[in-house]
């Protein structure tokens, strides 16, 4: 093993894939029956390979991404890794085309191998080297439950739980009329029973005046949060909804940075927070942000990317629920486990994240 001091940056590997999805995703985001993925390898002077990847959500934009994470890795040829610092100074590199947006999605990327590389390379997991420990987080099962035919919502919800002995899982809303999203609601509750927590997501999907009358109709079902009625930087909306609602508002899987997350709790916009690695900045964007969220008692939950949230919800001083999908999973070489509800995190050094190279190939884009 190399000392940790001697960890610099040689080159990046960044392959996009798309993968076939067992459940497309039809939301109000959009539809989607394959998802794409930028596997990345971080590579160093040592010998130690640091890997994350990115969900970006639209196929073309993979190679937009990939071209400014190329050039930022121009720049590190040969330099010590050290994310916190890096994450700085890269944000700074791009600040003139935004601080937010692709600049900020390429620096997740960058930052989430980094810290992967400088966990193997001190033989930690990620949640050790950060001080903590491994074990498990609480999770919610959403792999499915997308706006589509209602009949067949009751047994996708059962196959759901069964996954992995969840306690909770996430129904998307939204659809075209209340009475829509009530059927959806009672089809899942008549089938789950009481006891599940059922997390519901608009995507998005409303107008102000419509999410202030749609929350308020559905705000006696025993819902678990609403997530993103309306859009995701309206945080005066979100403020005006979340003072008169009894189901506890959540948002932020559009944070960009911890200014946002920052702005969105000062105005009390949610009474849950969700971060999104690539959205939040990766490793380093997540320990900037969330410490702000703790002092204030505002529950973190995370967005995507389970195992390197994982790691972070175990170090979260309000880690809240970790959000499961396994959409990336025929890439990786070992998905973690769940069972009773539970993710467990491994104690294996880095994330956890490996990829199977020959699945690589095989889900090539581009
Ligand atoms: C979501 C995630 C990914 C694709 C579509 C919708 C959703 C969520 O917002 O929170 O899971
Ligand atoms: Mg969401």
């Amino acid at each position: 093993m190399k000392p940790l001091e001697q960890l610099t940056f040689h080159s990046l590997e960044l392959q996009p894939v798309l993968i076939p999805l067992k459940r497309p995703i039809v939301s109000r985001v959009g539809s989607y029956s394959d998802w794409p993925v930028i596997a990345i390898t971080l590579r160093t002077n040592e010998g130690v390979s640091g890997c994350s990847y990115l969900e970006p959500y639209l196929a073309h934009s993979m190679k937009y991404i990939v071209s400014i994470m190329s050039d930022l890795a121009a720049s590190k040829k040969g330099k010590r890794i050290a994310p916190l610092c890096d994450f700085q100074a890269d944000r700074k590199s791009l600040s003139l085309v935004g601080y937010e947006g692709l600049a900020m999605i390429a620096i997740a990327g960058l930052d989430m191998a980094a810290w992967d590389a400088l966990a193997k390379a001190a033989n930690l997991p990620l949640a050790r080297l950060l001080g903590g420990d491994v074990g498990t987080v609480p999770a919610y099962n959403s792999n499915g439950l997308w706006l589509t035919d209602t009949g067949k919502l009751a047994d996708e919800a059962l196959a759901l739980i069964a996954e992995g002995g969840f306690g909770a899982v996430k129904l998307r809303l939204g659809r075209d009329r209340l009475q829509q999203d009530v059927d959806a609601i009672e089809a899942v509750r008549d089938a789950v029973g009481g006891d599940i927590k059922l997390m519901v997501d608009f995507n998005q999907g409303m107008r102000f005046g419509d999410a202030v009358r749609r929350c308020h109709e559905l705000d006696d079902f025993g819902l678990y949060w609403f997530e993103e009625p309306i859009a995701y930087d309206n945080i005066e909306g979100y403020a005006d909804l979340a003072a008169g609602l009894k189901t506890p508002l959540c948002l932020g899987e559009n944070f960009y940075g911890p200014r946002a997350l920052s702005q969105a709790v000062t105005a009390k916009a949610g009474t849950f927070v969700m971060p999104d690695m690539m959205r939040i900045g990766g490793v380093s964007g997540w320990l900037r942000s969330v410490p702000i969220a703790g002092a204030l008692g505002i529950d973190v939950s995370s967005h995507l990317y389970p195992e390197a949230s994982a790691h972070l919800l175990r170090i979260t001083e309000t880690g809240h629920w970790l959000e499961w999908q396994d959409w990336v999973e025929p890439i990786l070489e070992a998905p973690f486990s769940i069972k009773d509800g539970l993710i467990h995190v491994p104690d294996h050094p880095g994330t956890g994240v490996e990829f199977d190279r020959e699945a690589l190939a095989r889900f090539a884009f581009g």
